[in-house]
């Protein structure tokens, strides 16, 4: 896409956005100056509630709770700065892959992914971390810090420590285990999701966490199963509600290893990229795009049509052994 072409998506993406119709891309654009008279739209933020009756899998780990829980700490005042602590054990939990798979996972604050840490670009970050996890553990954050606090060092088991460090830069980064084999300690659980917030807020959207991974169930550093927020096929048996006309931010991580790279694919859509989650614009538009191990994205975008429509990585057998999942999208009326 060229940078005028470019720059003319992001004025009419600018002008959908007033309008409270932001991310519903070109394809939307041409359908809704017909049937959706934009100019009289203004949609405020509706975020459908939880399925009732899902079933309480994976030892209650549920993937659907995992997407919109954001875990912001708790705020100190100290010696006149603030701070933003986290909580953190290390535990070990057998999750419930499948009906037949009973899987010994290593876990943060007994859950798979792990709590979706949230801060403020700039604010002080303070992550309290026990292990009772059998095993040395860590917590290695991306992001910018002193080597101290790189988490890189063993945390034995039942001992504690303690990092800090300012949350920069913004954007949508991770935290996992540093032990080797960090293949291992990965897919093995111990991972989860760090969010840092832009000073300049991102404007109102359903915010949604999907963490990509595979799981090495015999350890032959292959991997026999896949999961969007821990639980393979889980979002393929149990669509995730989204409303039509809803800006959509989707923070998306990649932390399959042994696979060098997966790609992901949204169906009967395209796609916003802010790459890394560290611009305030989109940088291009697509609807499959390319993830190395750890990478991660934000992807906006609006369904204009109601209906189920499936994202997977676009490596199809990754996506059958359970890298699969359908958003119900919602039909929401446009008074
Ligand atoms: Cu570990």
């Amino acid at each position: 896409m060229s940078e005028q072409h470019l720059e003319e998506n992001n004025l009419k993406r600018r002008q959908l956005l007033k309008i409270g119709l932001g991310g519903i891309g070109l394809v939307g654009t041409a359908i809704g100056t017909q049937k959706l008279r934009l100019s009289e739209i203004a949609l405020p933020l509706k975020i459908p509630p939880l399925p009732s009756g899902l079933p309480n899998q994976g030892n209650g780990v549920n993937p659907m709770v995992v997407c919109r829980d954001f875990d912001y700490g708790i705020l100190k005042q100290e010696n006149g700065r603030t701070i933003r602590e986290f909580q953190i054990t290390a535990d070990t939990t057998v999750l419930e892959l499948n009906r037949v798979v009973s899987f010994p996972a290593w876990t943060y604050n007994g859950r798979v992914p792990g709590p979706t840490l949230r801060a403020k670009e700039g604010e002080h970050v303070r992550v309290i971390f026990h292990n009772h996890g059998g095993h040395a553990h860590t917590m290695h954050f991306h992001g910018i810090h002193p080597s101290s606090m790189d988490g890189v060092e063993p945390v034995r088991n039942n001992t504690s420590t303690t990092y800090e460090f300012d949350a920069l830069p913004y954007g949508l980064h991770l935290y996992h285990c540093h032990i080797a084999p960090v293949t291992r300690h990965i897919s093995k659980g111990v991972y989860g999701a760090f969010i840092i917030d832009p000073k300049q807020e991102r404007p109102p959207a359903d915010e949604i966490l999907m963490i990509m991974t595979g799981y090495d169930i015999d350890d032959d550093k292959q991997n026999k199963l896949y999961a969007f927020n821990g639980l393979p096929n889980y979002f393929k048996q149990h669509p995730l509600p989204i409303y039509q006309h809803q800006l959509i931010r989707l923070y998306l991580v990649n932390v399959i290893e042994f696979e060098p790279a997966v790609t992901f694919h949204l169906h009967a859509n395209f796609f916003q990229v802010y790459p890394t989650g560290m611009t305030l614009k989109p940088t291009h538009e697509t609807d499959v795009m390319t993830m190395g191990t750890a990478e991660r994205h934000i992807l906006e975008f609006t369904y204009p049509f109601s209906g189920q429509y499936m994202f997977h990585p676009h490596q199809d057998d990754i996506a059958e052994k359970g890298c699969m999942g359908l958003f119900d999208v919602i039909e929401r009326e446009i008074e």
